[in-house]
Parts: structure tokens; C-alpha cells; sequence
């Protein structure tokens, strides 16, 4: 583990390297403890560097066994070489050459997952972002492209998978008990795009046909026995294949596509060139062990990782500042293509609460940072949901500013432009200034600022003119080394609903540009005047979630429920009934701290009903429509001085009240949403369940007894019902009977699953109040909790964190203290994983005085221990700064 305090890297100190990469030809003999690698890469200095330069490669924990300089040794007084970098000097002036360099590495003792590792048997990398760097010693930066030839060889029985990108150039008998394969590369690729994976895996083959008729050979490598919960994967990978060409015009370019899945694994997945690497969890489902989130998961990522062949892969970041670059842009990808395949709103909802819930936390916190930042100390920190999900934001708004199609060629012409290139954001802006003669400069500026954005509306209506004025101010508040910020362009998609529910169509609109349904905001203070609206209209602004902000609007309950009842936007309906329900949620969570008795609005109530039992709109949308803001939404908007455990008892208290108001509807719902015949992850039968298991939800807190869930329980025949019954009785009834029995038995059927099993940590992990620390305490001693794997951490540690409110944020600190603990036996193994799950107290400052002491008090534990990796010195430096 590097244990450096970390240098900070510039995007300002960005320059080219000094010799151009022209090839790649890697060997790997591999070796469980000590892998050979050789690299012989073929180098000129780049036009114009003076002779003097050496060639500096990248190391980590590296130890050089070799390095010749065309195929002679290079004498020792002509290089430096440390376990982080190798200096050649005295290198020829304009001719290419060749340089080899051997390294032994040891892939079984490799826990922190990054670079050549073994997991389950499997050989299998890592590369993104500076991992190749602990394979051998290399220019390891995304600016460096190149063709890749690859040579495996490994023990024939161990080994009978050997993969690496691009196409197969054939393979065989090596000798004595070895086998050979060699793989190729033609599209020139950084480092970070490299993998090799090998080892015994079973496999499911399919083939698809290019929109010009070339046919692609998939596979999906699972261990065995495990083949056929890979169908989903394959079908989901077919439908982005050819919704990329569709919607995007883009085709496959090898000879064949594979995935690999497996079970150690630091992220979601991975999109090497032709190889992408999956998490086991995101490739494997059936009926038995996934649930309609787990499908919908699947699908997503799948289609993620295959549309970063084009975005990300065939034009990829200059440096690791440009990360939105390809991640922003891909997830705007996988976001529409789910939309596609599902319903948009519906869709739009869930991207709004998962933004909302994480990334707005992130952009109001001491981890906030642009989009496009302009520091880091360490790069694998900044694989975050305001690089991902707030840059597909961005690039939501651009298409929403262009229009649908000057949006297009402005993509076609970054194709066009950029193929097989490392590119920068301001690349990537200029493209669509371009195609569509639109000034982006101002617009640019939510690249480059961070915090998110609050515009304040107020409205007047005058009915002797006719007219409708709206007055809007934006501010954007300090964020880390950000105090003084520009007002930025935000386009805002709105309506004005007339009595009837039909929209206003004003004559004339004075103040600023509006084009279609988008008012363009651009100054910190703007008001637009509206002529012809004949009666006073209800604005609905901000529709579909056209800018990730914050917005004050002062809207009457009487509005927001003309809204929820009237507006043509599924998206706007949901988006009102949120914020009826937040001051409701709000007021409770003060009463339940100040001890009073908790009340609710009954108009709140009707509204949400009526949404409820409306047999005109989706389940799936009826579904989100109950489901109230969360615990963490709620903390949001209160802002600070929060206390988790009054938030939990006044939201309890709010469902109680909506639970008995509607027993009539939610027992109607629980019988009409049942979905007879076999399984199908469909969206239309997904959502069916869904709205069953809310209307099963209330139903517990009407009836007060775990009867009910515990026969949805028995009864049920696809996971999506059993986890969502087993949740309910925990979470509700944690100490009853019915509960120890359900865990018990739901333990018992999926004894050997570990994807299963996580499940079974997770629903005891959330379950509220102060004893949920005991209960991960004594589940980290059951055997099946295995501490060097990522999801089972994650299951259990990281989803009581993340995930339990009352439990992490327990009023004397234990919360805070165990997570230090956890941590700080975390970090030596895996840094990364380790880091990453410290940032759920990234929020710690909004907490109540005394638990915000005992934070600070965990933090600083962790801040003096002086081992740190780089990763967690970064994250809990700035936490606390
Ligand atoms: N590029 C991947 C995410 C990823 C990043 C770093 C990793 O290293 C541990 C792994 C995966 C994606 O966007 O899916
Ligand atoms: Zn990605």
C-alpha cells in the first residue's frame, strides 16, 4: 500500500509526454504468487524534445527484473529506478526504440483489488485509473494510445479461459502443461483500457449483427454452474448494442465482445476494450435470486459499460481531470437508454432520488467539487456521483438547451472530430458550439463550479392585463476553495396550467429568452413577463428535472395538489407530491424532537391517495408516488442541527397517519396488484410488485401486527416479494417471532449464494434504532461475512453506514467509533473500499452538537493514525477541514 501523503496533481501542470508510445506487446507467464511480465514497447521522441529528456515510466510497489534498450542491457548508470518510477536516459534522438522491461509480480497477495489480482481462482485486472502501474512500469496516463498485442501463458489445466481486448489471434500447447494465447488490439487505447483474465469459468456464447451486417461474437464468462442466470445479462447487452446504433449511430468494432463476471470486485464493473469486468452481482440474476431492482441494475450497467466502447474507449480523457468527460456522458447514455426501454417518467423519478440523495449531499458538503475539477491528491476519490450523476446532468441540459436535433450533430460531429483521440471537456463543449452556432461559454460553468444551485421564484398575476410575471433569482452557495461564484445559464422547462389543467399559451414574453417550454435563466436577478395568459395560471417550473438545483418556489398546498392532480408531466405530479409531503415531514421531525404530538396535513393525505387508487397512471409511477421522501432527504432540507432519531419518528408517525387514512385503498392495491403466471422482469409486472409491496408496507403500519408479512413471506415465488416481506418484518418488527423465523429461513434456502446472503446482511444492516450496531457487531462474526470482499463489506458495514440513520448516528457516537475501527482494518487491505465507505459521514456537520462531537472525535481518530493510505488521508483531511 502506498502510504505517501499524496502529491497534488494540477490540471494546470497538463503536458504531453515526451515520447510518443507507437506499440504494445505484453507476455504474461502466469504464476499465482509470481507472475512474469514482459513489456516491450516501441518509443520516439515526440518532434522538438531536446536530447536530454529521459523516459520517465510509472511504477507501484513495483521491483524491475530486466530492462533492455533494443534487446541489449542497459547498463545501470543509465537509469534510476525506484518501486514508483523508472528513468531511462540517453535514449536515440529521432528513431524508434525499443524498450523491454521485466517484472515479477504476485497476484494472490494483491487485496487491494487494483492491477493483476486473483479472486475465487481467477486471474482477473484492474487497470482504471493508475492500476497498470502495478503491472509493469509504463507511461500509465489516458493521453497515451496505443495498438496492444498480448501474449498469455499459464498452467493449461488451471487456465483453460485466457483473455485479453481486442481479437483473438489464436492459441495452443506451449509446452509441458502450458498453454499460449495471443490477443490483438488494433484500436489504439491507454492503459487504463487494458485487461487480462484467466482461469476456469464457464461460459454463454450469442452473436450479434452490426447495422453493416458484420457479425459479433458475445460471450459472458461466469464460474460454473452459475450459465444460465447470465441470459438477462446477454439479452440486455444485445438490446444496447442495438440501441447505440439506433439512437446514436454507433457500431461494434471487433470481432467480438465479452464479459467477464466476478466476485471480488472494487466497483460496479469495467469497460477494458472488448473485455469489460463485472462485479458478479451486476451480471447474474434469475427469478430465485434477483429482484426487479437487481434487473433494472443489470440492464443499466450492462448498456453503461458497452456504450463506453464509443464514450470513453474510441475517444477517451486526456488526463484523469476530463473524467466527467466520458463518465457524465456515459451514464446520460445509460439514463436514456433505460428510458427507452422502461418508462421515461418513472425513470426520471428514480435518477431525480438518487441524485438528490446522494450527489446534492456530496455537492453541500466539505467533499464538494466541480464536475470538472482542477486539483486531486488522489484520483480513485473522485469516482463520484458529482463526476457521474451531476455530469450527465450536464449533459442532460446541453440536449435540453440545443434541442433534440442539434444535439445530435453536435454528438455525431464529437465522433466525427475526436475518434481516436484524448479529448478535454472544452472539446467536448466546442462540438456542440459547432453544430448548433450556440454560445456554450457561461453554460460552461456548471463544469467548472461547484455547489448546487438555488433559484428562489416568486410570481404576480395581473388579471385587468393579462399578464404573468415571474421573478427569479439564482445563488450559488461556497463550496470548498470556491467562495465567489458567477450566475450560470439554467434552463428551466416549465408550464403555466390553467383551472381545467390545459396549459396557457402566452402571446408574448418579455425579460429573457425562452425557447419552447425552456426559460432560459442567465443573470443572478430575471424576470420574464408572460402577456395573454387569460386567467391566473399554476406554474409548474423545473418539469422533468431540467436543472439539478435546488428551487424555492412559494406555491400554496392548493397548487402543488392542482399540480399533483392536473400536470401532463408524470415527473411534475411526483415532484409536487414531494413537496407536500416535505413540510409535513419536516414539521414532524420537529415535533417528535420537541416531544409534541405529530400531526398531518389531511389535504397532503387526500392527495397522495388519490394518486394512489388513480387506475389512470402506471403502478410503478403510483408506487413512487407513496414512497416519501427519505430520512436523508429530510435531513437535507432542514439543513442542519439534525437529529436522525426525531427524523425517523416523526416519518413513522407521517406513514402511520397515511397508513390508516388509506387501509381501504392500500387493501384494494394489495390484491389487485398481484401478478399471476410465471416471473417476468418486465417494467409493467415490476411495477405491479412494487406498488403491491408499498401498499404491504402501510398495511404493517395500519395493522400493527406482522401477520400479513409474514404470509407474503411464505407465499412469495420470486425474490423481488420475498426480500421486500422480509424487509418489512425486520424493519418493523425486528424482535417478533415471525422475523427470527423468516431470517432464519431465508438463511437456510440461500445458504451458499453469497449475492443472497448479502441480501440477508443488508435487511438486518438497516434495521432502525440503537441496537443495529450489535447486530452488525455480531454478523460480522458469522462466517459467511468474509472481510477481504468487497460486497460483503459493503452489504454489511457499508450499507449500515450508508444506509441506517438511527443506527450509524446513534446519540453516543458508537456509530461513529466502530466505523473508525472498521476503517481503519479496512485501509492496509484495500484503500480504496476503505475510503470509499468513510464517505457516509460526509454530511457529519448538519448533525445535532453532541453527535457532531463524536464524529469530529471519530474522524480525527482516523486523521492522527499515521499509516493512512493516500485514499483515506485525502477523504478524512478534507472531511475535516
Ligand atoms: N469506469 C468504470 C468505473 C470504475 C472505476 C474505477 C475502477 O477501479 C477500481 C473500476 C471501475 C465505470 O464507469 O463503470
Ligand atoms: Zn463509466
Amino acid at each position: 500500500m502506498r502510504t505517501d501523503t499524496g502529491q497534488i496533481v494540477h490540471l494546470a501542470d497538463y503536458r504531453p509526454t515526451d515520447f510518443v508510445l507507437e506499440r504494445v506487446d505484453l507476455t504474461f507467464e502466469l504464476d499465482p504468487t509470481n507472475t512474469k511480465v514482459d513489456a516491450r514497447l516501441i518509443f520516439h521522441r515526440r518532434e522538438g524534445v531536446d536530447l536530454s529528456a529521459p523516459l520517465v515510466l510509472d511504477g507501484d510497489e513495483l521491483t524491475l527484473s530486466g530492462l533492455l534498450l533494443d534487446q541489449n542491457e542497459v547498463p545501470a548508470a543509465q537509469y534510476d529506478v525506484t518501486p514508483e518510477s523508472l528513468t531511462i536516459r540517453d535514449l536515440p534522438a529521432e528513431s524508434p526504440f525499443e524498450i523491454t522491461v521485466t517484472t515479477y509480480i504476485n497476484p494472490e497477495a494483491n487485496s487491494q483489488l487494483m492491477g493483476l489480482y486473483r479472486t475465487n481462482g481467477i486471474y482477473c485486472t484492474q487497470c482504471e485509473a493508475e492500476g497498470f502501474r502495478r503491472i509493469s512500469y509504463f507511461p500509465d496516463r489516458p493521453d497515451v494510445l496505443a495498438p496492444y498485442t498480448i501474449t498469455i501463458i499459464g498452467d493449461k489445466a488451471a487456465n483453460p479461459v485466457m483473455l485479453s481486448n481486442g481479437n483473438f489471434l489464436g492459441g495452443a500447447g506451449y509446452d509441458e502443461g502450458r498453454a499460449f494465447a495471443a490477443w490483438f488490439d488494433p484500436h489504439p487505447k491507454p492503459s487504463y483500457l487494458f485487461a487480462l483474465v484467466a482461469g476456469d469459468l464457464g461460459v454463454v456464447e450469442d452473436t450479434f449483427v452490426t447495422m453493416s451486417e458484420r457479425e459479433v461474437t458475445l460471450k459472458i464468462y461466469v464460474e460454473h454452474g452459475k450459465e444460465a442466470r447470465a441470459a438477462y445479462a446477454m439479452d440486455a447487452l444485445k438490446r444496447s448494442m442495438k440501441w447505440d446504433e439506433e439512437r446514436f449511430g454507433r457500431e461494434y468494432d471487433l470481432d467480438i465482445f465479452m464479459i467477464v463476471a466476478v466476485s471480488d470486485f472494487n466497483m460496479g464493473a469495467m469497460e477494458n476494450k472488448g473485455l469489460n469486468v463485472f462485479n458478479d452481482k451486476y451480471v447474474l440474476a434469475d427469478p430465485e435470486i434477483a429482484t426487479d431492482q437487481d434487473y433494472a441494475n443489470i440492464e443499466a450497467i450492462i448498456a453503461h459499460e458497452y456504450f463506453h466502447n464509443w464514450t470513453g474507449n474510441r475517444i477517451t480523457c486526456r488526463d484523469w481531470f476530463q473524467l466527467c468527460l466520458k463518465e457524465g456522458l456515459t451514464v446520460y447514455r445509460d439514463h436514456e437508454f433505460s428510458a427507452d426501454q422502461r418508462s421515461r417518467a418513472v425513470k426520471r423519478i428514480a435518477e431525480v432520488r438518487h441524485l438528490k440523495s446522494e450527489q446534492f449531499p456530496e455537492d453541500a458538503g466539505p467533499l464538494a467539487h466541480p464536475v470538472r475539477p482542477t486539483k486531486y491528491r488522489e484520483i480513485n476519490n473522485f469516482y463520484t456521483t458529482t463526476v457521474y450523476e451531476k455530469g450527465s446532468e450536464v449533459t442532460r441540459m446541453i440536449a435540453t438547451l440545443l434541442g433534440r436535433d442539434d444535439f445530435k450533430a453536435g454528438m455525431d460531429l464529437y465522433f466525427e472530430r475526436h475518434d481516436g483521440q484524448a479529448v478535454t471537456v472544452e472539446d467536448f463543449v466546442k462540438s456542440f458550439e459547432d453544430a448548433s452556432g450556440r454560445d456554450l461559454t457561461q453554460f460552461s460553468l456548471w463544469y467548472h463550479q461547484a455547489g448546487t444551485p438555488l433559484v428562489t421564484v416568486s410570481s404576480d398575476y395581473d388579471q385587468a392585463s393579462g399578464t404573468f410575471k415571474l421573478s427569479l433569482e439564482q445563488m450559488i452557495p461556497a463550496t470548498p476553495g470556491q467562495t465567489a461564484k458567477e450566475p450560470m445559464h439554467i434552463p428551466l422547462s416549465f408550464a403555466l396550467i390553467l383551472d381545467n389543467g390545459s396549459p396557457a399559451v402566452p402571446t408574448k414574453v418579455a425579460g429573457g429568452e425562452v425557447t419552447g417550454d425552456v426559460l432560459h435563466l442567465t443573470e443572478r436577478r430575471q424576470s420574464f413577463t408572460f402577456t395573454g395568459v387569460s386567467s391566473r395560471p399554476v406554474l409548474s417550473l423545473n418539469r422533468s428535472f431540467s436543472a439539478p438545483i435546488n428551487l424555492h418556489l412559494d406555491q400554496t398546498p392548493a397548487d402543488l395538489a392542482h399540480i399533483a392532480r392536473h400536470d401532463t408531466d408524470l415527473f411534475a405530479r411526483w415532484q409536487a407530491l414531494t413537496d407536500l409531503a416535505l413540510p409535513n415531514l419536516m414539521h414532524a421531525a420537529r415535533d417528535a424532537r420537541d416531544g409534541k404530538e405529530i400531526t398531518c396535513d389531511p389535504s397532503f393525505v387526500a392527495a397522495l391517495l388519490e394518486a394512489a387508487g388513480d387506475e389512470t397512471l402506471e403502478p410503478a409511477f403510483r408506487a413512487q408516488a407513496l414512497t416519501l421522501p427519505s430520512e436523508a432527504d429530510i435531513a437535507r432540507e432542514l439543513g442542519g442541527n439534525n437529529d436522525p432519531d426525531a427524523i425517523h419518528a416523526g416519518r413513522d408517525a407521517i406513514l402511520s397517519e397515511i397508513a390508516k387514512a388509506g387501509t381501504k385503498t392500500f387493501l384494494r392495491l394489495f390484491e389487485d396488484m398481484k401478478v399471476d403466471g410465471a416471473f417476468t422482469p418486465d417494467a409493467a409486472s415490476a411495477g405491479k410488485r412494487s406498488l403491491r409491496n408499498t401498499a404491504l408496507s402501510y398495511l404493517t403500519y395500519a395493522e400493527g401486527t406482522p401477520a400479513r408479512a409474514a404470509a407474503a413471506f411464505a407465499s412469495a415465488d420470486n425474490m423481488t416479494d420475498l426480500a421486500q416481506a422480509l424487509a418489512v418484518l425486520a424493519h418493523r418488527f425486528p424482535d417478533a417471532p415471525e422475523t427470527t423465523n423468516a431470517l432464519a429461513t431465508f438463511l437456510a434456502r440461500f445458504d451458499g449464494n453469497a449475492l443472497v446472503v448479502d441480501k440477508w446482511f443488508s435487511t438486518q444492516a438497516t434495521i432502525p434504532g440503537a441496537g443495529a450496531l450489535a447486530r452488525v457487531r455480531a454478523l460480522m462474526e458469522n462466517p459467511r461475512f468474509i472481510a477481504t470482499n468487497p460486497n460483503r463489506v459493503r452489504s454489511l458495514i457499508g450499507t449500515f453506514a450508508f444506509g441506517n440513520p438511527t443506527g450509524f448516528n446513534r446519540a453516543d457516537g458508537e456509530g461513529y467509533r466502530f466505523l473508525a475501527e472498521q476503517i481503519l482494518a479496512i485501509d492496509p487491505r484495500n484503500p480504496q473500499l476503505a475510503a470509499r465507505i468513510l464517505t457516509s459521514m460526509r454530511s457529519w456537520r448538519s448533525l445535532e452538537p453532541q453527535r457532531a462531537d463524536h464524529a469530529r472525535a471519530a474522524l480525527t481518530t482516523i486523521e492522527q493514525t499515521p499509516t493512512l493510505s493516500t485514499d483515506v488521508r485525502d477523504i478524512v483531511e478534507r472531511m475535516l477541514k
